[in-house]
């Protein structure tokens, strides 16, 4: 790839950027996710006050995310907002074909003006959502997107850190989940904001959304509405208004101390990736070898300088 002279004028770049240059964008986030020479300088350069908010849609493969993504697209595009979806692709060997179906699923969009698409590959992240993830949304913030969506299958550690990262948090499941909803993983559980029982054309859908229901009523909660049931037909659009009207309300109810806790949660996180990304293996390698053997040798005394 071709490098970016960074240093030339970086102010002028980032005007480009506030001014819907998405190509650029698009090249912005290819130099993010390779850690290109210049970018630390660029992220330090990411402020103003545009207020952006992210919200995260996680749920098992196929339950309807990104139709879900497509319709909220449009529900917002409506009202005169800017979107960006990124897609995170987990790389398993399951979703080769997420990427093509997604590409299909939002093709409306994709050259919309006021919507910008990207597709992300979680691979070589630490069993986590992306390892770059927060420096992309915040980067979309700073090119003036109203809502960021995240999309990312929830298997494993992704969700966890999906919610980490959204003010809002979207769970999508279907009916077809039935009584697995008694031994879904907690993880999945414990972070919806919003439940999404989608593929409301199923049978034994109330039944189900009844069911979810009643396993939240059990949860001693504090006076808030949330997390709440919503429930959706994606491909027939159907609840896509009263989810983006749940999405919206539950971003205006967040108080300063949870917008303080998320961007403490982004810092930890950010901290975190920097301290590994100085940690090699390599190096460690050579260290022991020098030492190892000799009776002064302890493993704590040596670790003790990282
Ligand atoms: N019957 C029915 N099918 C739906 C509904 N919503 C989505 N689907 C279908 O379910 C399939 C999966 O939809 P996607 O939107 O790709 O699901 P996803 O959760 O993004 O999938 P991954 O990204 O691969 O995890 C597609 O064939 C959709 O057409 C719905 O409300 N009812
Ligand atoms: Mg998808």
């Amino acid at each position: 790839m071709k490098a970016m002279h960074f240093s030339v004028d970086n102010d002028a770049l980032l005007e480009s950027i506030q001014n819907a240059d998405t190509r650029l964008l698009a090249k912005m986030i290819s130099y993010i996710e390779n850690d290109q020479e210049g970018i630390p300088d660029i992220l330090q350069r990411l402020n103003g006050s545009h207020e952006s908010f992210v919200v995260g849609v996680t749920g098992p493969p196929g339950s309807g995310k990104s139709t879900l993504v497509d319709g909220l697209i449009a529900e917002w595009v409506k009202m005169g907002k800017r979107v960006a979806v990124v897609c995170v692709d987990p790389s398993s060997p399951f979703h080769s074909g997420a990427l093509l179906g997604d590409r299909i699923r939002m093709s409306e969009w994709y050259n919309h003006p006021n919507v910008f698409i990207r597709s992300l590959s979680s691979r070589g992240s630490l069993g986590g959502l992306h390892p770059k993830i927060v420096e992309i949304s915040d980067l979309l913030r700073f090119a003036l997107f109203d809502i960021i969506l995240i999309e990312t299958v929830g298997v494993g550690q992704t969700e966890v850190e999906i919610a980490a990262l959204a003010d809002t948090t979207l769970v999508v499941l279907v009916p077809e989940a039935g009584d697995e909803i008694q031994t879904m993983k907690a993880g999945l559980m414990e972070i919806a904001d919003i439940f999404v029982v989608n593929k409301h054309d199923r049978p034994d859908a109330d039944r189900f959304a009844e069911h979810l229901q009643s396993i939240l009523s059990l949860k001693e909660n504090s006076n808030s509405e949330f997390p709440v049931i919503i429930k959706t037909v994606a491909i027939e659009k159907k609840g896509l208004k009263e989810l983006s009207d749940m999405i919206l309300k539950h971003h205006a109810a967040r108080k300063e101390a949870d917008k303080i806790e998320l961007m403490a949660e982004k810092a930890y996180l950010l901290i975190l990736r920097k301290r590994m990304s100085e940690l090699d293996k390599n190096d460690l390698k050579e260290r022991i070898r020098k030492d190892f053997g000799k009776p002064t040798f302890n493993l704590y005394e040596l670790i003790d300088d990282y």
